[in-house]
C-alpha cells in the first residue's frame, strides 16, 4: 500500500504533522461534509455555518448543531484516530491539526492536538463585545435547550465555538499549525476533500518546506498530482497500516 521510500521517510522524519479532515471521522459514521452527509433538512450544510445565517435564525442554526450532536454523541473514534494517536507516541515532534470540530482524536488519545475549526462541545458568546466571546466553555447537551441558549453575563446568544465560512481561523491556531507544517520533514495529509482554505493549503506549504507529504483518500483530491504520494484507501484501514509498516507493534 506504501512504497519503501514513504516507510522509510516517516522513520527518519524528525517532526511529523498530520492534517485531517471529514473522511478520517467517516468510519466511525460522522457524514462528510461534501459528500451525501453534507445535507440536513435540505439545507447545505455550508450555507448553516456562517455567521450571516446565525444572524438570520440563529433557532434553525442551533437546530442544526443539535442535530449533530445528538450523531456525534454515541460515536467512537475509528482504527484511523487511534493509529494517528499510536504514530503520536511513536514519532519525534509531532502535531495534529484537524479541520473535524467533532473530538473524536481527543477520544483516541491525541494530545498535541491543533483543532482550526473549534470544537462542536464547546460555545461561547456570539456578542464579541462580551467577555464570554472570548472564553469558550464546555456545553455537554445533548440537544442544547432552550434554543438559541442565553449567556450568562450579557444575555445576548451563545453560538457553538467553531469557526464558520467566512470567519477568520483563531490567529495564533492556525499560526501554529502552518509552523508545524512548515517545520515538518514528513507530512500525511487525510481524509479531506482539500476545499476549504486556508487548510487546504497546509500540504503544499510542507512540500514547499521540503517535507515528505503524503495522502491518504478513497478519492484523488486537487491535491494529488502535489504530493510524494497519494494512497487511495480508507484511513481506518490505511493508516493503521502505515503506522505498524515504520514502527511495528
Ligand atoms: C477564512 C466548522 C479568511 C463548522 C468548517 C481562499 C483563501 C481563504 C479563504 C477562502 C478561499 N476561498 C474561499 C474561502 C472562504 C472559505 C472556503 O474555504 N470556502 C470553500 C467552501 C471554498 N474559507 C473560510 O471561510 C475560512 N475562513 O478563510 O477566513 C477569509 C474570510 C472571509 C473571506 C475570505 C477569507 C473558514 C473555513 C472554516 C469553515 N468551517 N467547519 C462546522 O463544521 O460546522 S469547514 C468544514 O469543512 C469542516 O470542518 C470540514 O472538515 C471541512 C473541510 O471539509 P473536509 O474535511 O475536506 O470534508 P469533505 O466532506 O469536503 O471531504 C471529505 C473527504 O474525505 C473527501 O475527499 C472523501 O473522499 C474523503 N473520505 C471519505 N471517506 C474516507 C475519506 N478519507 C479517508 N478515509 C475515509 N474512510
Amino acid at each position: 500500500m506504501f512504497s519503501r521510500e514513504a516507510i522509510t521517510a516517516l522513520q527518519a522524519a524528525r517532526s511529523v504533522t498530520v492534517l485531517t479532515g471529514a473522511g478520517v471521522s467517516a468510519e466511525s459514521g460522522v457524514p462528510t461534509f461534501r459528500g451525501a452527509g453534507g445535507l440536513w433538512r435540505n439545507y447545505q450544510a455550508t450555507s448553516l455555518a456562517t455567521p450571516e445565517a446565525f444572524a438570520k435564525d440563529p433557532e434553525l442554526v442551533w437546530e442544526f448543531y443539535n442535530y449533530r450532536r445528538e450523531l456525534l454523541a454515541p460515536l467512537k473514534p475509528n482504527p484511523g484516530h487511534f493509529a494517528l494517536a499510536a504514530l503520536e507516541a511513536a514519532a519525534p515532534g509531532f502535531a495534529l491539526v484537524t479541520q473535524n470540530i467533532d473530538n473524536l482524536h481527543r477520544i483516541a488519545g491525541a494530545k498535541n492536538l491543533i483543532e482550526l475549526h473549534g470544537n462542536i462541545w464547546q460555545v461561547r458568546c456570539s456578542d464579541p463585545v462580551c467577555e464570554s466571546a472570548a472564553a469558550p466553555r464546555e456545553n455537554r447537551e445533548v440537544p442544547v435547550s432552550p434554543i438559541p441558549p442565553r449567556c450568562g453575563i450579557c444575555g445576548g446568544h451563545l453560538r457553538p465555538h467553531v469557526v464558520w465560512f467566512g470567519e477568520m481561523l483563531d490567529p495564533e491556531v492556525i499560526g501554529t499549525a502552518i509552523r508545524a507544517a512548515e517545520e515538518s520533514d514528513f507530512f500525511i495529509v487525510a481524509g479531506t476533500s482539500a476545499v476549504v482554505q486556508p487548510a487546504a493549503g497546509m500540504p503544499l506549504l510542507a512540500r514547499r518546506a521540503g517535507a515528505f507529504v503524503l495522502e491518504v483518500n478513497p478519492e484523488r483530491t486537487d491535491l494529488s498530482p502535489a504530493m510524494n504520494e497519494s494512497v487511495q484507501a480508507a484511513s481506518g484501514e490505511a493508516l493503521p497500516t502505515l503506522v505498524e509498516a515504520a514502527f511495528g507493534g
